[in-house]
């Protein structure tokens, strides 16, 4: 059979039109797809729940890639390395509560987990605004990443989703679109985002799982956002905390349903 360059050029329009369509209206949106928004949308398409995760950079994975300073080896302590087991990633003792695994491994497991679970990732589509009615975030407003770096000036497109979880990470970006072009009271000590606190692996560890919660109306919070949102400590190439932040919004938005892991 002679190959149709046209075909080719064609399948790939149609298919990724359908997907766009099929998930312009989801229950849940997922900005980010580091691993704690990976491990949400796992978790969550576990549920029976229909969700996207957008993700500004080419490849999904965040911060895991580097492991600590480009060394690609993660840590986790006891709990964390019970959910690497239950995804089968390998991990080896280091000392006794500390695990190290290969970072490479560990997403591109996660990765295939959460797509064939069925959550839909966007890869280069960077969310830049939130769509809102009244006191609710309703959705999201999207763009190509390519369009944001070179600067053009071009209209984004709506994902209207019933929720929205911020798992940008350090920077929180989805929860700062809401306080300054909102001025949304958040669900925090102040109202408002606290702020990150300087490196305390335990502590940050520690307080993620009880900071992944809703912070506002329609909107939750996940993984490293989470820390920074209500003011906790930064915990470094420790990774356990955010796959138990994800599994913890999971239950959050999709209720505490999910019996097993596997594909
Ligand atoms: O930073 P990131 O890995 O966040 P995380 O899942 O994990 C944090 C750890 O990597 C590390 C740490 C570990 O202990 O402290 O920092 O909480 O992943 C966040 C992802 O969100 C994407 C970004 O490219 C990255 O892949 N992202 C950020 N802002 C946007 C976005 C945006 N506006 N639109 C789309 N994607």
């Amino acid at each position: 059979m002679e190959l149709d360059d046209l075909v080719v050029s064609k399948a790939i329009i149609e298919r990724f039109s359908e997907k766009l369509l099929s998930y312009s209206q989801i229950d849940v949106a997922i900005v980010g797809a580091g691993p704690a928004g990976l491990m949400a949308s796992y978790a969550i398409a576990k549920r029976g729940l229909k969700v996207a995760v957008f993700e500004r950079r080419l490849s999904v994975g965040g911060g895991m890639w580097g492991g600590g300073m480009m060394f690609n080896e993660i840590v986790v302590q006891e709990e964390g390395k019970k959910i690497l087991d239950e995804l089968g990633v390998t991990s080896r003792e280091y000392k006794a509560g500390y695990y190290t695994a290969d970072s490479v491994q560990t997403i591109t497991t996660l990765a295939s987990y959460a797509t064939k679970a069925g959550a839909q990732v966007f890869n280069l589509v960077s969310v830049e605004d939130i769509m809102v009615r009244e006191e609710r975030v309703v959705g999201l407003v999207v763009n190509w990443s390519a369009v944001d770096m070179a600067g053009l000036h071009i209209d984004p497109l709506s994902i209207k989703a019933e929720t929205i979880i911020d798992a940008t990470g350090h920077a929180a970006e989805l929860v700062k679109i809401l306080r300054q072009k909102l001025g949304a009271k958040l669900l925090t000590e102040t109202g408002d985002i606290i702020g990150e606190k300087p490196m305390w692996a335990d502590l940050g560890e520690k307080s993620i799982i009880k900071n992944t919660r809703q912070v506002y109306p329609g909107v939750y919070v996940v993984g490293m956002a989470a820390n920074a949102v209500f003011g906790a400590h930064r915990m470094g190439p420790i990774f356990g905390g955010m796959l138990l932040s994800g599994l913890k919004v999971a239950e959050l938005v999709a209720g505490n349903t999910q019996t097993s892991f596997g594909p």
